[in-house]
């Protein structure tokens, strides 16, 4: 695959493409990030962002993981000691998961964001930007409540990140894009550069089909999971024999496949007993989308196939979590 192929595989949206080609043509020792509000246990979501951390690295990027502490104080998710606490369990379980160890920076927000330079650098952005653009880049991140003065702050701040962190692009699922663009058009208001975005898709929710897949409501699948709620939930899921169902409804189980499942193996086998035809085999989600809509792939088959992938996706962050409680 060519390295503007792998860079930008399964990306929703790539801001701007031209942007992510120059990067693509000289991409070692350059700096993306994607930055997470600590929570204890990692869930698909971290992971499908992680998995695009995993193609940068291969192409030679230098990964760069935020442990957003201060952004998940100013979102309202516990003390400070408690958010630093799972920081350190976030990072345990991304190595587990396939982060390379010695190409990965893990840096706490706090580690630079309370630094004299950076506030004031903040109260001009402040300044710069009217309530009603910072609460609309919000809105995706922290729901249409963004009542509180910490939610304006926020983006305003995530905007700096980019510079401080010295980047040369920012990863983020599409809910962070409002944030990327009012970070492109603010960033020059202080004379920092520009720099590309590149967003991954939103997975829908497991059960429905509808929305999107999060740990706040319905339901979600994390490195907590044991094999048999793995299953239980996979089996539950909804999964039309269609890649494109009616209305605004997604197949989640042939995102999963797509996101999740595809980018970490080469070979899928769907296993059948020779009465129901034998094993199937693919090599890429498309020859799987396909045989899901003729018929030739039954749903319960593929379900089954994926809740065993993803187990083995979580299987050695989950060991991690039991260690680090134990
Ligand atoms: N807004 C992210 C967390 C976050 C991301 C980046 I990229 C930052 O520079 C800071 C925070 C979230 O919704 O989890």
């Amino acid at each position: 695959m060519d390295t503007y192929d792998l860079i930008t595989r399964n990306a929703e949206e790539v801001v701007t493409e031209e942007e992510v080609r120059k990067l693509a043509g000289d991409p070692d020792g350059k700096r993306v990030y994607v930055g997470y509000e600590p929570s204890g246990v990692l869930h698909l979501g971290h992971l499908l962002t992680a998995n695009k951390l995993i193609d940068l690295q291969e192409a030679g990027m230098e990964v760069v993981v935020l442990l957003a502490d201060v952004h998940a104080y100013l979102n309202g998710k516990g003390t400070f000691e408690e958010i630093r606490e799972t920081a350190e369990q976030m990072k345990a379980q991304f190595i587990a998961y396939g982060l390379e160890e010695e190409n990965t920076e893990f840096v706490y927000g706090s580690e630079f964001q309370l630094d004299e330079e950076y506030t004031l650098d903040l109260h001009q952005l402040e300044l710069a930007t009217t309530l009603n653009r910072a609460q609309r880049a919000m809105a995706d991140i922290a729901g249409s409540e963004t009542a509180t003065v910490s939610h304006v702050v926020y983006p305003l701040m995530q905007t700096l990140d980019i510079e401080y962190l010295d980047l040369d692009l920012a990863v983020g699922g599409l809910d962070q894009r409002k944030v990327h663009m009012l970070a492109r058009e603010e960033l020059p208001e202080l004379d920092y550069d520009v720099r590309p975005a590149l967003h991954t898709p939103i997975v829908a929710d497991l059960t429905s089909g509808e929305g999107k897949m999060s740990s706040s409501e319905g339901v979600t699948i994390s490195m907590e999971d044991a094999t048999e709620d793995l299953e239980e939930k996979v089996n539950s899921a909804f999964c039309p024999p269609t890649r494109d169902p009616e209305g605004d409804l997604e197949n989640p189980v042939l995102e999963l496949f797509e996101y999740h499942v595809f980018p970490r193996f080469d070979e899928i086998v769907v296993e059948r007993p020779e009465q129901y035809g034998g094993d199937l085999t693919y090599g890429e989600y498309e020859s799987l989308a396909a045989d899901l809509e003729s018929g030739e792939l039954h749903p319960a088959d593929a379900k089954g196939t994926l809740a065993t992938y993803l187990d083995e996706l979580i299987a050695p962050g989950r060991e991690k979590l039991r260690e680090i409680r134990d």
